[in-house]
């Protein structure tokens, strides 16, 4: 029998499983090093941890590492349905919220480490959580897509720890009825981008779909749905989703460093964002909260056929 301990949380409505142990030995090297020995030589063990018939096409996965710097608290994989994540916002709070629920820290600071770059998290006495997030900017505005419907859209190309199209000009109606639909809209979206040949720096894959919305202003300053890759939409704002609006909102001069910002899920969860300026990108700080839902151990029994997932 194989076993991994998981603690489960969710932040705004979107799930973070944290594997505290059980996963294969990574080696040492950076978290970017171990992602890659992760994926290429173990990544039955994220399906076993998130795919059915033992988790769900919504998890997130973030498996718990030893940071290469001991002065760090933590080094950090997150992971999904269809493969890996570079950062991921409502997951840092996750683990944060996990490790604060173990008793392995206390209220402060705390570096830690990810594939995409190093992120100091705060864990306030009230359990919320601020993520001061990589840099991230805006790498391309007022991009034109065609759709196959004839639509055309036009929307920023960004970097917030993921890459992202931020569209508004979409003419889908935004709200918690309609997710079926927005995520074929989304999907259909992606695919368009990507025929066409948009891609984020260095030829990445820009996996992200944001579609903003009309906001009642006393929720907040903004709302979206989030289509993220595997098909499944953030249920939180998306940590690494506002702070590519961020990037957005700096680069068109519309929001001034230090000011706070409200961003809103397609479910009217909400974090809090604001950012501070670094010479042709931002650092965005997000805050949230997470609660723990589960401590677990999940079997793998060798006899079972679908024992590392289904699909
Ligand atoms: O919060 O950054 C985020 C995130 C990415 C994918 C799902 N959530």
């Amino acid at each position: 029998m194989n076993y991994i301990h998981v603690v489960d949380s969710h932040t705004g409505g979107e799930p973070t499983r944290v594997v505290i142990g059980g996963f294969p030995d990574l080696g040492e090297g950076a978290m970017g090093e171990r992602l890659v020995r992760l994926r290429d030589g173990h990544d039955r063990w994220r399906r076993a941890t998130l795919l059915e018939p033992r988790g769900s096409d919504v998890l997130v996965g973030a498996l718990l590492c030893a940071p290469v710097d001991p002065a760090h608290t933590a080094g950090v994989i997150f992971f999904n349905n269809t493969g890996y994540l570079g950062m991921c916002g409502h997951g840092t709070i996750g683990l944060v919220a996990t490790l604060a629920h173990l008793g392995r820290i206390a209220p402060g600071e705390h570096i830690i480490e990810t594939p995409v770059g190093h992120v100091a998290a705060t864990l306030h006495d009230d359990g919320r959580v601020s993520v001061r997030n990589v840099p991230s900017y805006r790498l391309a505005a007022d991009v034109a897509v065609r759709l196959p419907t004839g639509q055309t859209v036009t929307g920023d190309i960004a970097w917030g720890g993921n890459w992202f199209f931020l569209c508004a000009d979409h003419g889908q109606a935004v709200a918690p009825d309609r997710v079926a639909a927005l995520t074929d809209y989304a999907a259909t979206l992606g695919e368009a981008l990507h025929a066409q040949g948009h891609r984020g720096a260095d030829g990445a894959v820009i996996d992200h779909i944001e579609l903003f919305a009309e906001v009642d202003p006393a929720l907040a300053d903004s709302r979206s749905f989030v289509l993220c890759p595997g098909r499944q939409y953030d249920r939180s704002p998306c940590g690494t989703g506002t702070s590519a609006k961020l990037a957005c909102l700096a680069a068109a001069g519309k929001l001034p460093p230090g000011q706070p910002w409200r961003q809103a899920s397609v479910i009217g969860s909400v974090f809090d964002a604001w950012y501070e300026a670094d010479g042709t990108h931002i650092v965005p700080t997000i805050r949230g909260r997470a609660f723990i839902s589960a401590e677990a151990t999940l079997l793998i029994d060798p006899a079972d056929p679908f024992g590392w997932g289904l699909g």
